[in-house]
This record gives structure tokens, sequence and C-alpha cells, in this order.
């Protein structure tokens, strides 16, 4: 049942005062003026959860869907559908022979690939963080907001909340109380709330719900309330009820199957149940963080921040399965696996370090089979053909996948598996170069060019395996499963050492001078395992502005902007994150032009510039030798300036990306 459905005020038990006695404390001891301990204004935080997500994707693939029930099914199983269709009894999680027997009409489409729906998933996020730069995702269709500041920002323009009303619903119908701090708070963010919902409809064509509260947990609890494609406000005074009203622990968010069963266990079924559990029991069975944890998101409270997370950490991809329980399907099905995944590392850009099998075996038992898996090191060469979006990497992924597989699963014994998942991780920009350094967007096989194949009979500084992950199976480490990738011959003059003659080539011949006779002056350093130690340095640190300001944020309505870096998205595969952060110095119309890796790299070298304290005197001279990183890119005392002729011969690179 829907929360929204229990509207007016149920009657409270004993329990229900009780908890109701504690949040009231809680709320108390927050000062009157919305600041919290440390004199920050109370949060106000959005969630955003896209309606019948995938089912809106397919409708927006093909607009003849729009007025027909779609169901989305993975394997047996419906996994979304339209509103529409919900109308008519189809359900989500419901098997798909019985959505087709309750709507014969109903339009069924696998879902079984997810390309579409990540894809439009973080076009939602991008935009939000246009608006906003504090945004995490949840899952493909959810986004938390902090919208704080901007809520600030408003309350600035509008002191008096003589005039102050709630976009959308207020849970439970709660009246505004306008002459309270933190009710004008919350009916401001609900505005954002609503121009956020419209920016996603009008930009992207996509539906959703939204929660405005004080805390994550509290904020997605509420933003389902009323659907599809509305809003809801949570009032502080009524979150107690909020809570109660949730009826098994698995309503809060992080409680999943397992913890559920612990605490079924201690004989906690409900909320309820958990909010009156003493603490020492619940960390007795569950560990102190843990426990403290889900007993403050029963009561409510989530004191844990919005927390972009930029890139994925890892990519991996499953495929589930009634049996599998040969070899060759063993290899057939992590072969798509592994393609699959090779396109996506392809699209982002970075290089994966490690591989990670994951299988979950057949069981008869009613309960929750645990997975198994095992990883190993990818040699670096690997790296490089997997970046460069080489199909030769298929081979030898599957081969190492297999020996995980062996190291799993007995191959002279009879075996069931239910379940393939390869998981590539510790993605990394690049194997050249150290971190800070821009020699690794100019390294061979960069994104940049990366389905150009390499010319035969040549070579380049290549870097060999990296160290080895003491976790992985030394057989599978010691695999030598690929040649070092020779470089591409072009005519003289030749690129330095160390850079993508595909991209050298590509660049401003001035630029290309500068790389020469940068290269010229400093020692590559060695990236684990790299045989390419004695190849020239390209140190950030000699090409830095020392103009350190605040970041330059690109909100819209910059159209044009936003238009450019999607030309420039569509021409350069690789570029498929946002641009919403520009360093200082650099011109941000041809920041968006630069590859993803070279703008993170620029962005995290201006930002280690910004946290260096401004003890180094900005009046350095330029080393004659190259200068340490930190020196070059060290803050200058505010409001002093740069002796021109010092600049120019400081920055070096970065002046080529300066606003004219
Ligand atoms: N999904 C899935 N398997 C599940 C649950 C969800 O593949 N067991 C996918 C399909 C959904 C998407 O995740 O479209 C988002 O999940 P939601 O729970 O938010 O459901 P919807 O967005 O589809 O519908 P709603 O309008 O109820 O949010
Ligand atoms: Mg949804
Ligand atoms: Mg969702």
């Amino acid at each position: 049942m829907a929360l929204g459905d229990n509207e007016g005020e149920p009657p409270l038990s004993d329990d229900d005062i009780d908890w109701t006695d504690e949040s009231a404390d809680i709320a108390a001891s927050q000062p009157a003026d919305c600041r919290d301990a440390e004199g920050q204004p109370q949060k106000v935080i959005l969630h955003f959860d896209l309606d019948c997500f995938y089912a809106q994707v397919e409708m927006i693939r093909n607009p003849a869907l729009w007025n027909l029930p779609l169901a989305v099914h993975q394997k047996y199983f419906i996994v979304t559908c339209n509103y529409l269709a919900r109308e008519l009894g189809v359900t989500k999680r419901m098997m798909a022979t019985e959505a087709r027997s309750k709507c014969p009409e109903l339009v069924l489409l696998n879902g079984e690939d997810l390309t579409p729906y990540r894809e439009i998933s973080y076009k939602v996020t991008e935009l939000l963080e246009s608006f906003c730069p504090l945004v995490e995702r949840l899952g493909l269709d959810e986004n938390f907001v902090d919208i704080t500041e901007l809520v600030e920002k408003k309350l600035k323009k509008v002191p008096l909340p003589s005039d102050v009303s709630v976009n959308g619903h207020i849970y439970n119908q709660q009246a505004l109380d306008t002459m309270a701090p933190d009710h004008h708070r919350l009916a401001l963010g609900s505005h954002i709330a609503a121009e956020f919902r419209a920016a996603v409809h009008t930009q992207l064509g996509l539906t959703g719900c939204a929660g405005i509260a004080s805390s994550k947990v509290l904020a997605k609890l509420v933003s389902g309330t009323f659907r599809p494609n509305q809003q809801t406000t949570l009032l502080p005074e009524s979150s107690a009820q909020l809570m109660c009203g949730l009826i098994h622990v698995r309503a809060i968010p992080s409680v999943g199957r397992s913890t559920a069963m612990r605490l079924q266990a201690l004989g906690i079924h409900s909320v309820v149940d958990l909010q009156r559990c003493p603490l020492p029991t619940l960390e007795k069975e569950l560990g102190g963080i843990c426990a403290r944890r889900i007993h403050c998101l029963s009561l409510g409270i989530d004191p844990l921040p919005v927390t972009p997370r930029g890139p994925p950490q890892s990519l991996s991809d499953e495929d589930s399965f009634k049996k599998v329980s040969t070899e060759v399907e063993v290899m057939q099905k992590v072969k798509e696996l592994v393609s699959s995944l090779l396109h996506r590392l392809h699209r982002d850009g970075r290089v994966p370090r490690t591989m990670r099998l994951t299988i979950k075996r057949f069981s008869e038992s009613s309960q929750p089979v645990s997975r198994e898996s095992r990883q190993c090191p990818l040699p670096t060469t690997l790296g490089q053909k997997i970046r460069s979006g080489s199909w030769d990497a298929v081979t030898p992924l599957v081969s190492l996948a297999m020996k995980l597989f062996f190291r799993l699963v007995d191959r002279h014994m009879p075996f069931h598996i239910t379940l393939i998942s390869v998981c590539f991780t510790n993605l990394q920009l690049c194997c050249l170069g150290t971190r800070g350094s821009i020699v690794s967007f100019f390294s061979q096989g960069s994104p940049v060019k990366p389905k150009e194949a390499p010319s035969a009979g040549s070579s380049g500084p290549t870097c060999q395996q990296g160290a080895l992950d003491t976790s992985g199976n030394q057989d599978v480490q010691e695999a030598s499963l690929v040649a070092s990738a020779p470089l591409q011959q072009r005519s003289a003059p030749s690129p330095p050492p160390g850079v993508d003659p595909s991209v050298f080539w590509e660049l401003p011949e001035e630029i290309q001078r500068e790389l020469r006779s940068s290269a010229a002056s400093a020692p590559v350093p060695d990236c684990p395992g790299s045989t390419a130690s004695s190849a020239p340095r390209l140190g950030l640190g000699q090409h830095a502005s020392r103009e350190a300001s605040s970041p330059a944020v690109l909100r819209p309505p910059s159209l044009a902007l936003r238009t450019l870096a999607n030309q420039t998205q569509s021409l350069n595969p690789s570029l498929n994150s946002p641009v919403h952060e520009v360093p200082s110095h650099v011109d941000p119309q041809v920041f968006v032009e630069l590859p993803t890796e070279l703008q993170g790299e620029l962005l995290a070298e201006w930002k280690r510039e910004t946290r260096t304290p401004p003890s180094t005197p900005p009046s350095t001279p330029p080393s004659q030798t190259l200068p340490s990183p930190k020196r070059g890119w060290s803050r200058p005392s505010k409001g002093k300036k740069l002796n021109p002729s010092n600049r120019t011969q400081v920055n070096n690179l970065l002046r080529y990306f300066k606003p004219c």
C-alpha cells in the first residue's frame, strides 16, 4: 500500500507515543533557527525516483508504445510496467505468464540489456548535477540531491515567509507553519524540486516522484507517497508517523534480506520492534556500526550526507539461469558478459586492473544461497587492449575468467550453476604516467582514437604487468596473455616517448612542440611494473597556472555549452560524463571538448592546487629544472597575481586551454 493511502491521523498505540516522545526530544535538541550543532543550516534533501523507469525508457525509444499497457521482463519476471498496465492489474515482480493472463493486450519487452537504461539514468544524474553539485545516485532510477545551499540562496531572496506555500503534497496533510524556519526551508525546497522535475521532463522526457525532507532516509521514504509524477514534502512533526507507518523492517532503506533475517532471529519484525530494541542487543547481533545505523534509520535519523560518487568504481554484468552445468555453457555465458562489459569499459575510458568472477550454485534449500567469488589482477598490456576497444581482449579475458571459475568449481565433478557475474574493478585512468601527470592523456591507446588499429612492426613504450594482487590466483597472475601493443608509425618528427602518436598528431603544432620540449627535460615516472622508465616525463607541475580560485560551475541554462558538450559526446564516445565543473583557468568551451580523461586530470590537478595551503610564495620563480607537481601547483596568496613573464614560463600547456 502506498504511504499516501494512509491519510489522516491513525490512532497511536502506547509504543507509538513512546517513539513520538523520543523523536520530539531529538527535534527539541535542534536550534530554533534550523542550524545544526556545527552552525550549518539544517539540510534540505531531495529524493527523486523516476516513474516505471525501464518502461518509460522503452516508451521514449518507441513512442508508439505510449498509450499501450507495457511491461518489461527479465527472464520470467516483470521488473516494471507502465501505469496503464498497473491499472489493468499488472504489478512489478509478477510472473510474465500471469501478467499476460491478467492483461492479454500487454506489450511485453525484454529488459535484460541494461545499456539504454544506464544511458538515460546517467543523463538524469548529469542534468541534476548541472543544477547542484551534491547529487548521489542510488540504483539506476534514483538520485538524492542536497539542495540546502539552493534553499539558502532562495531564502536570501525571500526572507519573509508570509507567502510561502508548498509545491505538491504535504505528507499527512500537515498544516504548514509559515513562521517556522524549518517549514519555510522545506517549502522552498519543494519549489526547487518542482523545478528539477520540470527540467527532467522537458529536457529528457521523463517523469518522476520527489520527496523533500531533512534527511536522506526521510526524503526517500516520503517520495513515493503519491505516484506517478508527483511530489511530497515531509514536515519534521510527521516523521514519526512516516516511520511507524512502515510495517516491516525491510521497508527501511539499507535493511536487506540477510539483515532482516538476523533481526527476525531477535524477534524483530516491524519497524516499531526495531525502534524499541535495546541498542546493546542489536550491537551483539549485527556489530556496532550496523546496529547503530539501522537503529537510527528506524527512528528516521540519517546523519549521512549526500555523497556524490563520481564514476563507478567497478563495472559488472551478470546473468542468472535455471541450470548451467557444462564447461562449454559457462564459457559461452562468460564470453557474453565479457563482450558486453568490454563495450562499456571502452565507453568509460578507464582501464580495469582486476577482474572478479562470481557464481551462485543451485541449492534445494529455501535459505538464500550466498555467492562465491575469485579475482585476479589483469596484466597491464591486456588493460591497454581493453582501453583501445580491441576485441582481441575477449579471448584472454574469457580464458582468465575460466581459470577463476575452475578455482571455484571442480571441473571433474558435476556442477549446477544458477548465476555467473563478471566484474571489472580497480578502474584507473591510465597505466602510463603517475597520477597527476598529463602524460596519461597522451599515452598510447588513449580513448580519443580507440578503434585505430596499430600498425605492425613498430614498438613503443608499454607498461608490463602491474603489481600482482596477492589475493589472486598465482597461475592466473602468471598467465602471459598479451603481447605489448606496438605504436602506430608516423612520419617525422616523432612524438615524444610515452605519448600516443594518434593523439599527438591531432594537437596543434604549438602544443606538439611544447610537448617535445617538455619531454626532453624530464624523466617519465614508472607505473608499477613499467618498462618505460627511461622515457621523459611530462609533469603537470611545469604546466600549472597559479591562478587558483573557486570552481567555475557551469549551470543551466547554459544551453550553448550543453549543446556543445552533447555534440562532443556524440563525436567522442569516451566523453560520456557531464561537464559541470571547470578549473578556473581553463576556457569552459575548450574544456568540454577535451576527452574525459584529460578533463579528469586537469580537474584533479586544479583541485589539488586549490587544496594546497597557500604557504608557497606566489612569487617563487619558476625552477630551471622541473618543479614538483606540488610546488608547480601551489596556490598563491589571495589577491596576488603572478608576474606575467613568470606565468608564461610556468604555464606551458595549460595556457592553451585558457579563454582568449
Ligand atoms: N528493477 C529491476 N529489478 C527489480 C526492481 C527494479 O530490474 N527487482 C528495475 C526496473 C525498474 C527500475 O529498476 O524500472 C527502477 O525500479 P523502481 O523500483 O523504482 O520501479 P519503477 O521505476 O519501475 O517504478 P515506480 O514508478 O514504482 O518507481
Ligand atoms: Mg522508480
Ligand atoms: Mg526506484
